[in-house]
C-alpha cells in the first residue's frame, strides 16, 4: 500500500524522497505515515506535558471523560490543547505538519482543532466516522478538512491505534457506508514519533486497547479550508494572554484577526478587465 511505501522511503534516510511519496500516498490514498519527526526523547516530553494538560483540564472542570464520545473513562480527552500549553501551539505549526495540510489542501487552511485521546488499557471504540463528514453536510467530493495525528507511543493494533477503512476518503455520502463497514477497519500502526496525515474524509474509530498495562496516546490537529468555520471558536476558547502570545501566521491559521471570509481567491478585477476584447481597446 502507498501509504506504507511512504514509510518504507522515511526509514530509509531518504527524508526528501520520503515526503514526496508520503504527500502523494495521502493525496491517492487518503493517509500516509511520517516517521521520526519528533525523536523519542522529545515524544516522551510531550506525553509527560499532555498528562499535565490533563490535569489542568480537570482542575478548570472540563471532564476528560466525554461520554458523547467513548464508552468508557478508559479513553482519556483533552480538549483547548492550544490554551493548556505553549508546547501544543509549537507542534500546531511545525513545518513538517503544515507542508503536509498544504499539500492536501492547498496553500490557505484554519486550524479547526487540537486535542488528545489517551486510550488507556480497558479503552473501546467510538462511532465509525469521518470528521469532513463532523463539519460539511454530503457529498464529501474533495478533501476540505484533514488530521495530523502526533504518535506520542507506539502504536499498535493491540494497544488501540485508530482505525480506518482503506479507500474510504473516496466515499461521497453516508448511503456508502456498507453495513460490513466495521469488518473493513485497519490498523494505522506507528512508532511514537511518528505523525500520521489523514484526508478528512477516511471513515475511522479508535481501537480497543486490549493490553494490560499500555497506553496509546495521540494527538488530533485538525485543519480546514480556510472557508470552513472551526470546530472551536479560538477567539472565546483562547485567554487574553495567550491571543497577545500569538504572532503570524499562527494568528491567521486561527481566525484571530480581523479579516475572515473575503474571498482571497476570487476574480476581482473590475468588469472591464474582466471582459476586455480586442476592439474595445482598438
Ligand atoms: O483516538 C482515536 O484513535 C480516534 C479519535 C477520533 O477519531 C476522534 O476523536 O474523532
Amino acid at each position: 500500500m502507498m501509504g506504507e511505501m511512504a514509510m518504507a522511503g522515511a526509514d530509509t534516510g531518504t527524508a526528501a524522497a520520503g515526503l514526496v511519496a508520503a504527500k502523494q500516498s495521502l493525496a491517492e490514498e487518503g493517509w500516509c505515515v511520517l516517521p521520526a519527526v519528533l525523536d523519542a526523547v522529545r515524544a516522551g516530553d510531550v506525553l509527560a506535558r499532555l498528562w499535565d494538560a490533563a490535569k489542568e483540564s480537570e482542575r478548570r472542570g472540563i471532564s476528560t471523560f466525554m461520554p458523547v464520545l467513548d464508552p468508557n473513562p478508559s479513553n482519556v480527552r483533552v480538549f483547548y490543547l492550544l490554551e493548556l500549553d505553549a508546547m501544543f501551539r509549537d507542534l500546531i505549526q511545525h513545518p513538517v505538519a503544515v507542508d503536509m495540510v498544504r499539500s492536501l489542501l492547498g496553500e490557505t487552511f484554519l486550524i479547526s482543532n487540537f486535542t488528545a485521546n489517551i486510550a488507556r488499557p480497558g479503552s473501546r471504540s467510538m462511532a465509525l466516522h469521518s470528521d469532513q463528514s463532523l463539519v460539511v453536510p454530503e457529498p464529501w467530493i474533495q478533501p476540505w478538512a484533514m488530521n495530523i495525528i502526533w504518535c506520542l507511543t507506539d502504536v499498535t493494533f493491540e494497544n488501540g491505534a485508530t482505525l480506518f477503512i482503506p479507500g474510504s476518503h473516496l466515499w461521497r455520502t453516508r448511503a456508502e457506508v456498507s453495513a460490513d463497514a466495521d469488518r473493513r477497519l485497519r490498523p494505522f500502526e506507528a512508532k511514537a514519533g511518528s505523525i500520521i496525515a489523514m484526508d478528512g474524509r477516511v471513515w475511522h474509530t479508535s481501537g480497543a486497547n486490549a493490553t494490560p498495562d499500555q497506553d496509546r496516546a495521540l494527538l488530533f490537529g485538525y485543519y480546514t479550508k480556510p472557508f470552513l468555520r472551526p470546530q472551536v471558536n479560538w477567539n472565546a476558547c483562547l485567554s487574553p494572554q495567550t491571543q497577545a502570545s500569538l504572532r503570524p501566521p499562527l494568528r491567521d491559521w486561527l481566525g484571530l484577526e480581523v479579516t475572515a471570509n473575503t474571498g482571497a481567491t476570487a476574480d476581482l478585477r473590475y468588469l472591464d478587465e474582466q471582459f476586455a476584447r480586442q476592439e474595445a481597446r482598438a
